[in-house]
């Protein structure tokens, strides 16, 4: 805990680095191409998510940022005084402050894999908030959990969960990070989890293939992380962003279409693409009232309350431990 500002606290669980080549070369041996969705966030594609934020079609963040500025109050209430606010993912965004600003909690507990970023977003938010205090954990949230003792005991955690980031979860994975969490929190606590809900296919499809482009760029923005991080030969000309709903899994799916045969050199190995074919890089589960039910259910919470905007776009679920 060198050199924090007052009111900043910092425990590190050390995560580990992920094997990027082996991660990348299991997934393009598959019939179905795959690449790990994590790889669209180097600063650029940080950017580009940030911009596709605000565009027109992607309704998700206005949404969600209407339900906490509607429901703020209300889930405070719920949750009560002294509470610990534990965030899964990043906190620098307008979510958080909402949230901070209707429940005043006793402490906020902002998690991410990127220390600078942790402390960098912390001491924006400090500014900010004086009567803030602060306890960042550098984790990797996709992995069990280690909390510094005064967290573990904390009676009243409130776990935040927004963005619709559990939609890039498997169902097994989602299922599975909601055991993790329920065991986090422990009994009589609180989760608030953002949730994109499944709609008519004509708004998804927009939502993921907008009309500037700006989706297509993050999504080709993968093969510039991978040329760099793996000296590969991606030319990204030769690839088509396209954005395919699929019904029947209820989720989006992102590809990358290569125009024609092709052969890329990447990690000392060389892959082969027919015209046609696809890089699948990233599902975006939608979810429904039911499945949501029965996954807080397996996991051991009760939904206490599901808040949606009034086009049924979107939901703010509060579960009970
Ligand atoms: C970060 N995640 C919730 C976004 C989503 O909607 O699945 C990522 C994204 N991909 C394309 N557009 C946005």
């Amino acid at each position: 805990n060198q050199n924090l500002p007052q009111g900043l606290q910092l425990f590190d669980d050390r995560p580990a680095a992920a094997d990027i080549k082996s991660e990348v070369l299991e997934g393009l041996a598959k019939p179905q191409k795959t690449l790990p969705a994590k790889y669209f966030y180097d600063e650029r594609g940080s950017r580009l998510f940030e911009a596709i934020t605000q565009l027109p079609e992607y309704y998700l963040t206005r949404t969600e940022i209407g339900l906490l500025r509607q429901y703020g109050q209300d889930i405070a209430r719920r949750v009560g005084q002294g509470a610990v606010l534990m965030e899964y993912g990043s906190g620098a965004s307008v979510k958080i402050r909402l949230l901070l600003e209707a429940l005043r909690p006793d402490c906020y507990v902002p998690m991410d894999i990127s220390r600078d970023f942790l402390i960098a977003s912390a001491n924006k938010l400090l500014d900010d908030y004086p009567w803030l205090s602060i306890y960042a954990g550098c984790v990797d949230y996709s992995q069990p959990l280690e909390l510094p003792q005064t967290l573990e005991q904390a009676s009243n955690k409130l776990g935040f969960f927004p963005g619709s980031s559990m939609g890039n979860f498997t169902p097994a994975e989602a299922q599975a990070f909601l055991r993790r969490v329920r065991q986090t929190l422990g009994d009589g606590s609180h989760f608030l989890l953002g949730v994109d809900l499944d709609k008519d296919s004509d708004i998804l499809q927009a939502a993921y293939q907008d009309s500037q482009g700006v989706t297509a760029a993050f999504n080709k923005n993968i093969l510039r992380h991978l040329n760099r991080t793996l000296r590969a030969s991606f030319d990204e000309s030769l690839f088509d962003h396209q954005a395919r709903v699929n019904k029947s899994c209820s989720r989006v799916e992102m590809h990358l279409v290569s125009r024609i045969d092709q052969m890329i050199h990447i990690a000392g190995t060389t892959l082969v693409l027919r015209r046609g074919e696809s890089l699948h890089t990233e599902n975006s589960y939608k979810y429904h009232t039911e499945s949501l039910n029965w996954m807080a259910r397996q996991a051991d919470f009760n939904i206490e309350q599901v808040w949606q905007d009034p086009r049924g776009y979107y939901a703010l679920v509060l579960m009970k431990a």
